[in-house]
């Protein structure tokens, strides 16, 4: 396999892109075996790119900004809510995405929903990836769910970045009022009604996944997409685990009621890490994944780098292999 010199490997198909382009031969260039493209030229796997770790945390550091600016916090039916919300929209706007934004409401509040399509691929096959924008009304959620919405933004800038052209439509959804139980997602999905349910090939969840004791969990329910995610890790030299607690717990379950496929990845919350977990993982035994679940102290300071970054790669490199 061959490596581009940031490092990150080149599917054999993508070698044969890039060889091509470059003048060579599929054939000659690479180590690895390459098969050349056929005479229709079919064309090769595109490859995700590297998500940049310190794009993901300048949207943390907003995100931040606006909690500070608005009474500490991020919440359902708060300012801090919909300032989150526009900040997301506008990267999207300026960055070529067709926003849309769906008005709710739960508990006496306005809620909102944020879509962003990319323009472009089958319709009636549409890869979804969300992660809820809102946080917790006693803190500014950076970790829960900061860093899953930041993940999935700068994953959706870096399609736009890079011109990607799916055979599938992408569309990125960020929920709102999943703290006070799955409420946006579930408007979501009641509202699609079963023909466009039934244009949903997948939805991957991303919910907490920067904590700063991780864990590094994937959803067991749909296996191409579980094993999606396990390819990617065990490339990288890190096991996974199974989260076993997630069903119900998030997003994704509006979703996966609804017969869609799903599965996402979780760094951990308020369980205490093994020495088992330890042992493969590091971090502190005993201590919770993240000791600043659903708190004040949930902010910039709360998150691993290293997970938040192998989480937001995992989330192209799945982005991209799901909808070739
Ligand atoms: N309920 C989510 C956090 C959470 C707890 N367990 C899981 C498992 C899988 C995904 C998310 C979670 C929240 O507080 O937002
Ligand atoms: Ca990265
Ligand atoms: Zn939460
Ligand atoms: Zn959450």
């Amino acid at each position: 396999m061959q490596l581009l010199p940031s490092g990150r490997a080149l599917t054999a198909g993508a070698v044969a892109v890039v060889t091509l382009m470059a003048g060579g031969s599929a054939a000659g260039a690479a180590s690895a075996p390459v098969h050349p493209a056929t005479p229709t030229g079919t064309a090769a796997a595109a490859a995700a790119p590297d998500i940049p770790i310190a794009n993901v945390k300048t949207h943390l550091r907003q995100l931040q900004s606006i909690a500070t600016a608005n009474g500490g916090n991020r919440a359902h039916g708060r300012a801090g809510y919909r300032a989150s919300l526009d900040y997301m929209k506008a990267k999207l706007d300026a960055a070529g995405f067709t926003t849309r934004v769906q008005q709710f409401s739960a508990s006496g509040r306005t809620g909102y929903n944020l879509t962003a399509d990319w323009p472009g691929g089958d319709a009636s096959q549409i890869v979804m990836a969300g992660s809820h924008l809102d946080s917790v009304a006693s803190g500014p959620g950076i970790n829960d769910n900061g860093s899953g919405s930041s993940a999935v933004l700068e994953t959706a800038l870096a399609v736009a970045r890079s011109g990607y052209q799916p055979t599938k439509h992408l569309r990125f959804a960020w929920w709102g009022a999943e703290e006070l139980g799955l409420v946006g997602s579930r408007y979501y999905v009641n509202s699609l009604g079963s023909a466009e349910r039934a244009k949903i090939s997948g939805y991957l969840n991303f919910d907490m996944i920067g904590s700063p004791n991780p864990g590094y969990f994937v959803y067991d329910d749909d296996p191409t997409i579980e094993k999606t995610f396990k390819d990617y890790f065990s490339g990288i030299g890190i096991s996974t685990e199974i989260e076993t607690e997630g069903d119900g717990r998030s997003d994704h379950a509006p979703f996966k009621n609804a017969g869609v496929p799903v599965g996402g990845l979780f760094s951990g919350a308020d369980y205490r890490k093994t020495s088992a977990q330890a042992a493969k993982w590091g971090g502190t035994v005993g201590q919770p994944f993240d000791r600043c679940y659903h708190s004040s102290c949930d902010t910039t300071a709360n998150i691993d780098d290293t997970a938040l970054d192998r989480n937001s790669d995992a989330i192209a490199y799945a982005v991209w292999e799901l909808s070739q």
